[in-house]
């Protein structure tokens, strides 16, 4: 096998030492979804499963391949088998916070890309703090971050501009308008051959509309924004690599529900730091608060250290998180089930199971 055949792919690296006579093949991860994954290969794309193995060492979701990855799979029999997933060069992870104060799974979006595009609409209200959220996420990834400010056509930018360039002097920032095409040069320089790219910021920032007019073609589905805020849909359901016709590939995702998640369960876990030392003293470290042993919220229910009423409205906001994650969260736990393991799993999942809907 030829790794040279796989530089079209965003193949950058060596192959590990480990792994010189391996039998199997380089190939690149394109899309995933609820377990079953799409690669890239020589061969063009086919549909794989991890093998028995990289299920049973897999502990953590990081330990499972992601979007954008290079792994080694065996394409020998008919559905090709994934071995092993190959050192990230950069990732894009959103660790998640729990309202019960363990930090827990670290969620992976999207691996071995050079550039992180942070789109931003001009069309709707700009959050600077957002802004500055999607660009923390991007400097822990690796890579380097450019702010894109879409819909050029629907409002001035020019303030916006100039106040990027003060408050982050080393992330580029440019005004793009995928309808008009204003700002696409501009932007075409990060889509050099063999570049990878990941597109993130909010539904409806117009993501997968600059990634159809990079293509020249409607590869992928666009939405409507609502009328009243101009927020998006959630229109794109899955993370998908995709090849264009500039040579380079880009990462197109989700606009982040979970972003907001993050932030929530932040705010939960401040608003409740309370509840959340009591659960960090439970016995089980996946205690649900229902009628485990050990267990010091109901402990505190009971001699009353605890308020009752606090104690449901800090359940009412989980439902309420729940209740919008809900879509956000199936494939991820759809995911885990598919691996028929019931890991330990947070007490956070377990109170969406419990609270959600
Ligand atoms: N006026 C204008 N509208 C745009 C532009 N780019 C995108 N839109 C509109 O914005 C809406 C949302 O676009 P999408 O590309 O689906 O947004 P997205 O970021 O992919 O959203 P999610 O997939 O939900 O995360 C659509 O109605 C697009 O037509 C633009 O440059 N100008
Ligand atoms: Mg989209
Ligand atoms: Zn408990």
């Amino acid at each position: 096998m030829s790794f040279e055949e796989m530089l079209p792919y965003g193949w950058q690296g060596e192959l590990p030492a480990e792994y010189a006579q391996t039998p199997w093949q380089v190939c690149r991860v394109s899309a995933e979804q609820r377990g079953l994954y799409e690669l890239l290969t020589p061969q063009g794309a086919v549909s794989a499963q991890p093998s028995g193995a990289l299920r049973h060492r897999g502990v953590l979701r990081e330990d499972f391949p992601v979007v954008g990855d290079f792994v080694l799979a065996d394409l020998s029999q008919g559905e090709a088998v994934i071995q092993a997933v190959l050192p990230r060069r950069t990732c894009l992870s959103r660790a998640q916070a729990y309202g019960t104060g363990r930090r827990g799974a670290v969620q992976l979006l999207a691996a071995n890309f050079d550039t992180v595009l942070v789109a931003q609409a001009l069309d709707g209200e700009i959050s600077l703090n957002r802004l500055e959220r999607y660009l923390a996420m991007t400097r822990q990834s690796g890579a380097q971050g450019v702010i894109v400010l879409t819909k050029a056509d629907t409002a001035p930018y020019d303030d916006l501009l100039a106040q990027c360039a003060q408050l982050y002097p080393d992330t580029p920032a440019l005004a793009v308008s995928a309808r008009t095409g204003f700002g696409m040069d501009a932007l075409s320089q990060w889509f050099a051959p063999g570049q990878t790219l990941v597109l993130t910021g909010p539904s409806g920032a117009g993501k997968s509309t600059l990634v159809n007019a990079l293509s020249g073609a409607q590869v992928m589905k666009t939405g409507d924004v609502r009328e009243a805020d101009a927020q998006g849909r959630h229109t794109t359901t899955h993370r998908e690599l995709l090849t264009l016709p500039t040579g380079a590939m880009v990462i197109d995702t989700p606009g982040i529900r979970a972003l907001s998640l993050a932030d929530a369960e932040n705010e939960a876990d401040e608003l409740f730091a309370d509840i959340a030392a009591l659960a960090a003293q439970c016995r089980f470290s996946d205690c649900r608060h229902e009628n485990e042993p050990g267990c010091a919220v109901r402990q505190a229910l009971q001699d009353g250290t605890l308020d009752a009423r606090r104690w449901k409205s800090y359940r009412d906001m989980l439902r309420q998180m729940g209740h919008q994650t809900a879509r956000a969260d199936l494939s991820f736990s759809r995911d885990r089930s598919r691996q028929g393991k019931e890991r330990s799993r947070t007490a956070r999942q377990n109170q969406r199971n419990k609270y959600g809907h």
